[in-house]
């Protein structure tokens, strides 16, 4: 099962009273204070961790809660902290706390997100919710005309809060395109990836990233998503809720089916991709964009190979056959200039 976005709860352990006591000892039965502090509560950690690409876990586990400290101990002796509680989590996620607002034009109140993380280098941490702190004992309230304080504090509360978590994969390019456009056959090709590739629509039906090598130990990677068809981004079909997934790749691969298999216009297919990514993000309009016209060694792509040329002047364009593995050197040239890098790795 593929979670990419998904609710949880965060609670991070609440800080131990600190104690009220006295000393009593065989030879001083009228000892002084010693009540020791509170434990800290535990943090509650997020990690990330290449190991895992999915946020899964959460869907089985949703309460991200730490340990409470304990109460402060006698003899001066602080109770023990709560531990602290780590979990993986994929790089590119995007953390945002669920809050409520009122909306002054509709007089409701509603849930809104604030971004709080975006989480991208493995290894980064990342404090969802700090544990309270504990409490002093009343070893700290004795003065030389108050000698039997019964003062303490008590633990603070740990963080908590709502939290939405979103996947957002990063690669450096992500393939945009029709379902059946070839998108998964062009990754099989370029990178070791084994997308599942079928002559039906949305065969994807979650992302991939692909490792693409171009030699000389330089590397980038490609996102395949599920196909996109018109009104993606009002979540019609499967796309939008993929969109995400190559929302910060640098540059955007629309693949599209030249010899317009199933009476399809391929000219009317990029203007249709490019609509739906502009109404998505707006930003991602601006983005660095190339067209690949897939399927040339179909017959009907040579004429419509030249109308793409001919409508979008000014984009790149390679023409390609994934299935028979043509046309993919400068389609790779290209590539590896705009995003290969050397030991990224
Ligand atoms: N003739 C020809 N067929 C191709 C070419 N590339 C892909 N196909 C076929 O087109 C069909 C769809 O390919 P996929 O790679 O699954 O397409 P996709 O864009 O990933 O499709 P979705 O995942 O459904 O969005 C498969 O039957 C492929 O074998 C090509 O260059 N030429
Ligand atoms: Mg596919």
């Amino acid at each position: 099962m593929f979670v990419d976005h998904i609710k949880v709860h965060g609670r991070a352990g609440r800080g131990g009273d600190g104690r009220v006591h006295f000393h009593r000892g065989k030879f001083r039965p009228k000892g002084g204070p010693d009540g020791g502090d509170g434990g800290r509560g535990g943090d509650v950690i997020l990690r990330v961790d290449n190991s895992t690409d999915s946020l899964r876990t959460f869907f089985f586990n949703g309460r991200l809660h730490a340990e409470n400290g304990q109460l402060g101990g006698d003899s001066n002796k602080s109770g023990r902290s709560g531990e602290d509680v780590h979990f993986k989590v994929p790089p590119g996620l995007v953390i945002s706390r669920i809050v409520e607002r009122f909306n002054e034009e509709t007089g409701e109140v509603e849930e809104a997100l604030e971004q709080v993380a975006d989480l991208t280098e493995v290894g980064e941490e990342f404090t969802l919710c700090k544990g309270g702190k504990g409490g002093k004992g009343n070893q700290h309230y004795a003065t030389s005309t108050h000698q039997a304080p019964r003062e303490f504090t008590p633990g603070q509360d740990g963080e908590e809060g709502n939290y939405y978590f979103e996947l957002r994969s990063i690669a450096d390019t992500g393939l945009v395109g029709l379902p059946n456009a070839g998108k998964s056959t062009l990754l099989s090709r370029l990178s070791a990836a084994k997308p599942k590739i079928a002559n039906y629509p949305f065969t994807t039906l979650q992302p991939m990233v692909g490792v693409i090598e171009f030699g000389n130990f330089r590397r980038g990677t490609m996102a395949d998503i599920p196909g996109l068809i018109e009104g993606a981004h009002q979540n019609i079909g499967l796309g939008h809720d993929f969109l995400r997934h190559i929302q910060r790749c640098r540059i955007l691969v629309f693949v599209v089916d030249t010899a317009g298999s199933e009476g399809r216009d391929p000219i009317a297919d990029i203007e249709t991709l490019r609509t739906e990514i502009k109404l998505y993000d707006p930003a991602m309009g601006k983005r660095s964009w190339v067209i690949i016209c897939n399927k040339m060694d179909l017959p009907e792509a040579e004429e419509h190979y030249k109308q793409i040329k001919d409508r979008f002047k000014r984009v790149r364009i390679f023409p390609i056959s994934a299935d028979q593995g043509t046309g993919l050197d400068k389609l790779r040239k290209y590539l590896d200039d705009k995003i290969g890098e050397q030991g990224k790795w």
